[in-house]
Formats: structure tokens, sequence, C-alpha cells
């Protein structure tokens, strides 16, 4: 029997629990708490018992390399981050009951015992395996701590626990020419004892967890077999770290050890589930009849899918997820979204930066979700998405109607006369939207409920076009009275329907209409505002975005390609030289006393230098860069030990260090303290 057909009582709501080395970016919102935000809010709306949890993961290897980037303790990483995102998500509207963090005592707690529980029923295989170790930074080599080239795909900066560009898990030794991240060093082998989940041999059952869910996202799915699948089948995964930032591993012998990060962050959606509720929290995790559903995106599918419910199972408490709704990835502009490369459109920035339009950015996030495949976010959309929808269909439809039934009624509701054929349409169609809104949010399928809902809007605007009350008030005044009733219906169900993907315009909607929020329609219902009531003055909902406001995204997103493109451009390290050659070279400090184009050449120029030891010409190719009198005082490095050369007849008597900047010209590298003397060694 299918989970799906069971009768469930409450429902649990996980949102993959994001690492707290960096800020939200649209890509996360996309990807994961958006539709877990949308799927929750239409759950309360609908009267479930629902629950929605989330917290920043702070353990593993992303934070420790950020703190040692940064120069700082993971604790002030992780104290920072899990501020900027915790407000984010909330100012977003992002609705979890409880944002929760790893680092708390209450899931050290949770986490240790979890272990010790499956320890103690011999679930682990205990070995000692080779790993790779830094021997300068007297360290063990875990996931990120390693990169080298995929040997999968041949990307040359894949970590040991995962290829970012073709999506393979790894482990630190399937790396072709591994290199330490810490320290560049090649890496040696080390002995080492670790507690592995012997995944091999839980594989059966496994499978026949999974073959329960053949009605999950085919992309989740998909995933999930393909794993089964493939040549080995399942493979044993080490459950700890030699690390020192994390759960200490709670057994004898496990010194200088922690848990595994993907061990303990899953661990993270009990703890907080037991903070926000300490009496019951097992409710949601230990009875049947409850249903716990991950929202993540798909590089987490594997962990939701198969190591969790594996962890689960060999504990023998738990429920296992219902469901696990994965996204595919967003991209901005063309391009995948990457941190590093600050190609991202940042949630604190946008929030400062378009204030108070949260749900635009919903709204087109909701839209475009990439549900079933990877999609694009581009600025010019979110334009559009903006000024030709919720402005023109939605905005338009509500303001006229508040207008109208200001400017005929004082703001008072008026009854209904009999309905025409076209009213009993319009309201057939008004009637069926909240079923079918509801239909394809249960499934998951967000872009579409979105989609439904907008067009119960475009259904209120061509009705008012096509009835033009504006114009029929002179002749037909009762007959205006039902058009204002039926827009008022209208609006008011938009209002209610529009709650879990736009909740601020909903709280705004219901105050124009003067309205408390109202339950989720049962089939059919299409009366939900009475006559007689009286409604508040009209306000706009959304605002054009105008160009410039989409000009300034872009430029900034061009701002960081520029950066990006003069930095990944550069070419790799020579091989190395020994310091004894870099003291053979004579680099001084040097005034240009005289410059002069070369004669038939317009690349050249001649320089007369002080060099403090002497006076001396030094052919330069930089004549395309410089026009000579502007650089009569500039102050640069010479290398003043090179061989003289003849240089179009000229003997030239060194070399001006020069360094090429992001547009390709040539700019000098030169000492920037002016009191420094000609002739000063460069070492
Ligand atoms: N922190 C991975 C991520 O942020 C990880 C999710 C944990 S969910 C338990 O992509
Ligand atoms: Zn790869």
């Amino acid at each position: 029997m299918k989970f799906m057909s069971k009768k469930f009582n409450r429902t649990l709501v996980t949102a993959a629990l994001p690492y707290a080395n960096g800020p939200v970016h649209i890509g996360h919102l996309a990807g994961c708490y958006l539709p877990a935000d949308i799927y929750v809010r239409y759950l309360r709306n609908t009267g479930h018992d629902v629950k929605f949890i989330c917290g920043s993961d702070e353990h593993g290897v992303p934070i420790t390399i950020k703190a040692k980037n940064e120069n700082t303790s993971p604790q002030l990483v992780v104290d920072k981050y899990h501020k900027i995102m915790g407000d984010a998500f909330n100012d977003f509207g992002i609705s979890f009951d409880v944002y929760s963090r790893t680092s708390s005592k209450t899931h050290h707690e949770t986490a240790s015992a979890f272990f010790k529980t499956l320890y103690n029923k011999n679930v682990f295989t205990e070995q000692v395996t080779e790993q790779y170790f830094d021997e300068a930074a007297n360290q063990f080599l875990a996931d990120r701590y390693i990169t080298g080239t995929c040997p999968k795909c041949n990307n040359t900066n894949a970590y040991g626990d995962q290829c970012e560009k073709c999506g393979s898990t790894l482990s630190p030794t399937d790396l072709i020419e591994p290199k330490s991240a810490l320290s560049g060093n090649k890496p040696v082998l080390k002995q080492t004892k670790n507690w592995f989940l012997p995944l091999d041999k839980l594989q059966p059952k496994i499978k026949a967890y999974l073959e329960q869910h053949t009605d999950w996202k085919s992309n989740v799915y998909g995933q999930c077999k393909s794993w089964l699948d493939s040549g080995d089948g399942l493979q044993p995964r080490a459950m700890t770290r030699d690390l020192d930032w994390g759960v200490p591993v709670p057994v004898d012998g496990a010194d200088g050890k922690v848990l595994y990060v993907w061990f303990d962050a899953p661990i993270g959606y009990i703890s907080a589930t037991k903070e926000l509720l300490p009496n019951n929290w097992e409710d949601y995790w230990k009875k049947e009849d409850s249903r716990l559903i991950h929202f993540i995106g798909k590089d987490n599918i594997v962990f939701h899918c198969i190591i969790f419910p594996a962890m689960l199972m060999e504990h023998g408490e738990y429920v296992l997820a219902d469901n696990v709704p994965a996204n595919e990835f967003l991209n901005l502009e063309g391009n995948k979204i990457s941190t590093s490369r600050n190609w991202a459109v940042w949630l604190h920035e946008y929030l400062e930066e378009f204030k108070n339009q949260q749900d635009v950015l919903r709204y087109t996030l909701c839209s475009n979700a990439p549900e079933t495949k990877d999609n694009d976010f581009t600025w010019k959309d979110f334009q559009t998405k903006n000024n030709s929808e919720l402005v023109a269909i939605f905005g338009n439809f509500i303001n006229r109607t508040l207008v109208l039934t200001h400017k005929f009624y004082n703001g008072v509701v008026p009854a209904a006369n009999t309905y025409t054929k076209d009213d009993l349409i319009v309201l057939e169609e008004l009637g069926k939207a909240p079923q079918k809104i509801s239909a394809a949010i249960e499934q998951f399928k967000f872009r579409e409920a979105i989609s439904e809902w907008m067009n119960v809007a475009r259904i209120g605007n061509k009705y008012l076009a096509d009835t033009e009350p504006w114009k029929l008030i002179k002749t037909d005044e009762e007959r205006v009275k039902t058009i204002i009733n039926v827009a008022l219906q209208i609006s008011t169900n938009l209002a209610i329907l529009c709650e879990p993907f736009l909740p601020f315009t909903s709280k705004k909607l219901f105050e124009l209409l003067n309205l408390n929020h109202l339950k989720w329609p049962s089939a059919k219902q299409t009366s939900n505002i009475a006559a007689s009531h009286k409604i508040n003055k009209e306000e706009l909902l959304f605002a054009k975005v105008e160009d410039e406001q989409i000009q300034k995204q872009i430029d900034k997103l061009l701002a960081s390609k520029e950066k990006n493109d003069s930095t990944s451009t550069a070419n790799p390290i020579k091989p190395e030289t020994s310091f004894d050659d870099f003291t053979k070279m004579d680099i001084r400090t040097a005034t240009i006393l005289e410059a002069e184009a070369v004669p038939k050449t317009d690349k050249l120029l001649k320089l007369l230098l002080d060099t403090g030891v002497d006076k001396r010409t030094v052919v330069s190719g930089i004549a395309g860069f410089y026009k000579p009198e502007s650089i009569i005082g500039q102050k640069v490095c010479l290398l003043a030990n090179l061989a003289p050369r003849k240089i179009k007849g000229i003997e030239s008597k060194g070399m001006i260090l020069m360094a090429e900047n992001n547009k390709g010209e040539l700019c000098f590298v030169s000492p920037t303290n002016l009191e420094f003397n000609n002739g000063s060694e460069v070492r």
C-alpha cells in the first residue's frame, strides 16, 4: 500500500538546513524555501496541523574553510550568518515555526544520543582505512579540505565529497591529483579509524522503501534509482570524521573525531522540533499518522532519500519521509549561480533595494520555479512579471473594483440582482479555482498553482473590461450593482487564494476589503463578502518596476562578471623557483625622468630613469597605454640587472614591471609610498 493513501493527522515539513557560511540567495529560495513555505501556508489555510522546521547547519568543512579564509573562528562565522539568514528568511515571509541551529545544546545531545543508539545496536562497522593527511597542517583532509580532478568529468576543482560540475558524489580517494585545500600540498595517506554506515548491507531495505514511493517527483525518484542500480550499488559511508569542529563522537577511542556533518545535520530537524515542542515533538516524529516532508535542492537528494532514511530505519523509532519534493537549480541570467564568483541575487540585498516588494520576488520565483528542470532567472523577466501580470492584471482589477465601489456606493458592497449567463460562467470558474489550486499544491506543482491563481485575476480583469460598469452606470444602475458585487467576490477569493504565494499582498488586500483573514474556500464557494459590508479606501498593491531599477541590478551583475573574467583568465602559476634564483634578480625603485616615443613604432617609449645608482635608458612597450608627457615623474619598479638589449637601435638597460588591468591595459607596478628613495631594493 502506498504511504500517500494512508490517513495522516499531522504533517512535519522540513526545509534543508542551510550552511551558515554565507547569506541566502534566490537559488536557495527557488529550490527549497519558497516552495516549502507555500506548501506550509496552504496547509495552515486549509486547517491542517502542520509544523515548519528549519535552522542553520553550523558544522562541516564549509564552515571551517570559511573561517580560515576570513581569518576568524568557526563560531564567529556561524554566529554571523545564522543571524543574517534568519533575519532574511523572516523578512521575506518564510514562515518557519522554528529556525534553530545545529550548534545548540539540544542538537548536540540529540545527535550524540542518536549515534549512541546506532552504535549500541551494532549498526556501524568500525574500519581502519587510509585517508589523506596534510603533514604541514597536521590534519586529515575530509570532504572539502581536499580538491583534485573529478574522475567522471575531469573538472580540476572537484571537492573530496562532491564535484560541483557534474554533480557526482565522491570520496577523497576518488580524486585524481589530490591537493590539500589547506596548504596546496600533495597529501599523504595515513591510517585512521572511523565508523561506517553499511549502506551496502542496508540496500535491500532502502530499495523496498523507495519502491513504496514511485509517486515521488520523477527527478527525485530517478536519481535515487540510479544510485541503487549503479554498478556496485550503495557503498558503506563513514559517519565520523577526523576534525575538531562538530559534534564529538560519543564513544571510547574517538578522541579528535566528530560526527560527519551529513550524519548530524538531518538530525537537526529532530532537535529543532524538540525545541519547538518540548512536550509533544514525538507526535510528529514517531506516530504512524504523522507525515514527514523534506523540501530540498537536488544536490541533497541522496542524503535525504537514502542516508537519512537508512539512519532512521536502523534507529527504529522514527517515521520516514513520505515525500522529498526536491527542485532542480535556478540559474541567473544564463549562468550558474555562484557564491564565490558573486554571481547571485542576495536576499538581504534584494530586501534592502526593493523595500516591501517581497511578493514580487516570490511571484517571479514561483512562476518560474525549477520544478522539473533547471531554470533561468532574469531581471527582465522579473520586471515583466511585475509590470504585465501583478500590476496590469491583478493590481489593475483590484484597483478598479475598489475605486468603483467607493465611487458608486461610498465603499459599501452592493447586493447582487439577478445573474446573467456571463456572470454565472464567471462565478462557476471562480468556484472551481480553489480546488484546482489545492490539487496543484498537493502535488508540489507550485508553478501550475500560481498560474491558476493568476487566471482568476485574469478572469476578473476581463469581466470588468467586457461589462464596462463605468459606462453602464449611466444606463443601467441595477446591473452595475451585480457586476460590482461579483467583482468584489472575485477580489475576496483572490485575497484568500494568494496567501500561500503572496502573503504580504494577501494581508494588505484583506485590510483594504476590511475583512479578517478567511479560510480556504470550500468547493464552489464564491460568496465571501456580504452585501452592506463597508470596505476601506483603495491603495495600489504593486508599483511598476522601472527600467532604471532593472539596469542597476544588471550593472551590478556585470561588474561581478568583469571582476571574475579578469581573475578567471589568469594564467596558471609557473613551475616553482628557488629563493636563490629570486635573489639573483635586482629589482629597484626608480623614477621616470624623461620619456619620448621611439620613431617609426607605435608601441615603444624610450625612458630615462633615475635608479638612485645611475641614470639609464630603458625601452618599454607601453606607448599604447601612456602618452610620454603623462608619465614624467612616475615611480616604477625596475629589473635593473637584466642583460642589456638593443631595441630599434637603442640600448635598453633593464625592464620596468607592469601588470595588466581587467581591460587588458598595462599599468605600472609602482611603489605607492612616495617617500621611498630611488634605488631601494624590492625583495
Ligand atoms: N547544509 C547542504 C546545503 O546547504 C546542507 C543541507 C543540510 S539539510 C539536513 O546545501
Ligand atoms: Zn565531475
